[in-house]
């Protein structure tokens, strides 16, 4: 028999979870292979955590073979193959960046460490929580023994709103768009770039042709979806966020489709002049678990200057969780 995949989850008792949880163990990440859960809280939550886990159990989803909770990471990440860091400190009326940052550092230096000293070699590691490019360069920087190509950061989820976006103005199915791209840091900043995705083999900013269209409506929307999400909803994104989470791992471990790629935060090699090291979001395609950006696209002056700006951000969150001693 298959040894079961061992998948730590993070902020298992959030909002997030309670959709993510559910989608990975009934197979939409790894289809029918058996699985073990490693669900890590912060120790007041970890009642309402067995309360989730009651809830899994009663689904009885049968390539569950295991399920562990705890608030040690180094024991819940003990032998993990695959990481889902979606846990963080949310932003409170308040508080500075400076202070979002370091709460978050806290906990990103200590799960790095510890991903480091007991997961498994091949450990994959996708960070979902805020502000997650920089939690994931926080967790890679505390994890020295782990090579940095293992540690990505969530912009499917803002790759998937463009998708539906664009779709919705040109009338098609999401399904006729391809080669979607998600470029920078997963904040306000983020670009979303139609000059380089296809719609039905067609460049997508040509049939929509309407610039003011593109920087006026188009990415604002997307770039500013979570908010309009709270707006509506009074709580923030949940189940499209745990949607992209599962894809993002599932593409990254099985593959991305023939022909087509996705948007992945990963740590920049130099490429497209992003500086070496930010953990910055790319065109990606994945073969047998390993992802490459896709090199020679087209950038005009507007997509320069946009991914530029986003690049510009993430530096300065660099520098400032360098100076905060976070890395
Ligand atoms: P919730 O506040 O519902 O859940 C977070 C959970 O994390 C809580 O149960 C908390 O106890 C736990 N937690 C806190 N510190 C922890 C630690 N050190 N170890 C383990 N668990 C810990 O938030 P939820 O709505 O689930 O969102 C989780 C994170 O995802 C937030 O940071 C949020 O900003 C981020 N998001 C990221 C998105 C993305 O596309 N990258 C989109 C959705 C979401 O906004």
């Amino acid at each position: 028999t298959e040894a079961p995949v061992k998948i730590a989850v993070t902020g298992a008792a959030g909002q997030i979870c309670y959709s993510l949880l559910f989608r990975i163990a009934s197979g939409s990440l790894l289809g029918d292979r058996p699985i073990e859960l490693r669900l890590l809280e912060i120790t007041p939550a970890l009642k309402a955590l067995e309360g989730v886990v009651m809830e899994l159990d009663d689904c009885a989803f049968g390539n569950v073979v295991n399920i562990e909770i705890g608030d040690d990471p180094k024991k819940v990440f003990d032998g993990v193959n695959l990481a889902m860091l979606v846990g963080a400190m949310p932003r409170k009326a308040g508080m500075e960046r400076g202070d979002l940052l370091s709460a978050n550092g806290a906990i990103f230096t200590a799960q790095g460490k510890a991903l480091n000293e007991v997961a498994a070699d091949d450990v994959k590691v996708l960070v979902t929580g805020n502000p997650a490019n920089t939690n994931a360069l926080i967790a890679s920087k505390n994890a020295p023994d782990i090579p940095v190509e293992q540690f990505n950061a969530l912009t499917r989820l803002d790759h998937n709103r463009a998708l539906t976006q664009l779709a919705q103005k040109l009338g098609v199915s999401v399904n006729a768009i391809s080669h979607m791209t998600i470029w920078g840091n997963h904040s306000a900043t983020q670009y979303p770039d139609l000059f380089n995705a296809l719609v039905d083999g067609k460049n997508a900013a040509e049939l929509v042709d309407d610039q003011a269209w593109i920087e006026s409506t188009f990415i604002p929307t997307v770039a500013k979806r979570g908010a309009a999400i709270i707006e509506a909803r009074g709580l923030s994104s949940a189940a499209s966020a745990a949607n992209a989470t599962v894809e993002h791992m599932r593409d990254w471990v099985l593959g991305t489709p023939e022909g087509d790629w996705v948007s992945m935060a990963v740590p920049s090699d130099g490429s497209y002049g992003v500086p070496e090291g930010l953990i910055s979001s790319f065109p990606c395609t994945v073969k047998d678990g390993k992802y490459e950006i896709v090199q020679g696209l087209e950038l005009n002056d507007f997509s320069r200057s946009k991914i530029d700006a986003s690049v510009a951000e993430l530096v300065d969150e660099r520098n400032a969780v360098t100076e905060l001693g976070l890395i």
